[in-house]
């Protein structure tokens, strides 16, 4: 009977220490408010993803009662843009600076094609009639 008594005060005091033992040992948990300011800085910030350039487009001109129409293109380095003649005389694209190639004169339905490579702001004339006028515009 006083045995018994000695072994349930001895599973007692086991439980005691274990818990206490646990408690003791058991690491202190850090707020997060510290760690969000110990750490971010050594958080490497992920990188955008590159800029993916746009597959080459053309677009179109037309050339419509001695005019081109849009007068001004913006396109992208590496598009093309072709110039169709809709009216029934003779045009041509001729660049106001060095650049682009020129065209020789196209007539009605036919079709001038130039791809630009460089960036840059082209303004050009007809060669026939110097008054028609237009720009395009390479970024
Ligand atoms: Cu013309």
């Amino acid at each position: 009977m006083k045995r018994g008594w000695l072994i349930g005060v001895g599973i007692i005091l086991i439980l005691v220490l274990l818990v206490g033992g646990f408690y003791l040992y058991k690491p202190k948990e850090i707020p997060a408010q510290n760690l969000t300011g110990a750490f971010s800085p050594n958080v490497p910030s992920i990188p955008s993803p590159p800029s993916v350039p746009s597959s080459p487009t053309t677009s179109h001109v037309e050339i419509s009662n001695f005019a081109f129409s849009p007068q001004t293109v913006n396109v992208h380095v590496g598009d093309t843009v072709s110039w169709l003649n809709k009216d029934s005389v003779m045009h041509s694209i001729i660049w106001d600076s060095q650049g682009p190639t020129n065209s020789s004169t196209f007539s009605n339905g036919q079709i001038y094609s130039y791809t630009f490579n460089v960036a840059g702001t082209y303004s050009y004339h007809c060669g026939i009639h110097t008054s028609m006028k237009g720009v395009v515009v390479v970024s």
